[in-house]
């Protein structure tokens, strides 16, 4: 049973596991690592699956997820938002039966969330807690990429600031390690061309409709702004969707190289 007091599950528990820190000291490390991000099309939401390898029953643990330039990525602000997956799923994961996960996500810095999960709540189910294993999927974080990142494989993903505590919530595993950082994917208009308002790579009729639904409110947004800007303004409005139907009779020149 870990015993934690619910209270301090969204943002005081991160510093209670440090708090209570008895210290174990490990033979090996537990390591909590990032897998393969992918990006979906167009609306630039991340999969960031995130591991944990532990030679100890683990009872809780408390992490942090950011990029070397937060601005670039977000996340949903808000104390705890477990339901609907905004910022992160535990679906398939060896943690989906835990009884307390949570996340914090700042409006000062919307570009880092601290998660913290409890496997025993006090008074809940018994023996839930992860048994010693080779390894195993944790979560999955979604943050957004920033609407007008196009691409850019400089930035990085860290996690840091990670505590991992035994089953009864007072003993902390002092040698957690955290994977290397990882690269950010190109986003996902990559070398999508101006005017590729769906960034599916071509400039056609199919972007006329996908701005004319996003500007009606029925669809998704350009995935970038130089993508949505047709005409090179500077902005994405109604001139775009002109320019696309003029350059399509041969009225006006074709979209400028994206920078
Ligand atoms: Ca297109
Ligand atoms: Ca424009």
């Amino acid at each position: 049973m870990v015993k934690l007091r619910s209270g301090a599950l969204i943002l005081g528990s991160m510093a209670m596991l440090h708090a209570s820190a008895t210290v174990l000291r490990a033979q090996q490390p537990v390591v909590i690592s990032v897998g393969n991000i992918t990006v979906d099309a167009c609306s630039g939401r991340l999969s960031v699956p995130i591991f944990m390898t532990t030679p100890y029953a683990v009872g809780g643990f408390n992490f942090a997820l950011s990029c070397t330039q937060p601005s670039w990525l977000y996340f949903t602000d808000g104390a705890d938002i477990s339901n609907g997956y905004v910022n992160w799923d535990t679906v398939g994961s060896i943690i989906s039966n835990w009884e307390a996960v949570g996340s914090n996500v700042q409006s000062a810095s919307p570009g880092t969330i601290r998660v913290t999960a409890i496997a025993d709540m006090p008074g809940g189910q018994d023996d839930i807690y992860l048994p010693p294993n080779p390894g195993g999927l944790l979560m999955t974080l979604h943050p957004k990429l920033s609407h007008d990142i196009c691409a850019d494989t400089s930035q990085l993903l860290q996690l840091d600031n990670a505590g991992v505590a035994d089953t009864t919530g007072y003993i902390l595993y002092p040698d957690t390690l955290i994977s290397d950082y990882v690269y950010l994917l190109p986003g996902p208009c990559a070398d999508a061309p101006r005017g590729d308002a769906n960034c599916s790579h071509s400039v056609n009729g199919v972007d006329v409709v996908y701005l004319v639904a996003y500007f009606k409110g029925l669809g998704n947004s350009y995935c970038c702004l130089c993508t949505g800007d047709a005409n090179s303004s500077g902005t994405v409005n109604g001139v775009d969707i002109t320019y696309l139907v003029s350059y399509f009779k041969g009225q006006v020149p074709p979209p400028l190289p994206c920078d």
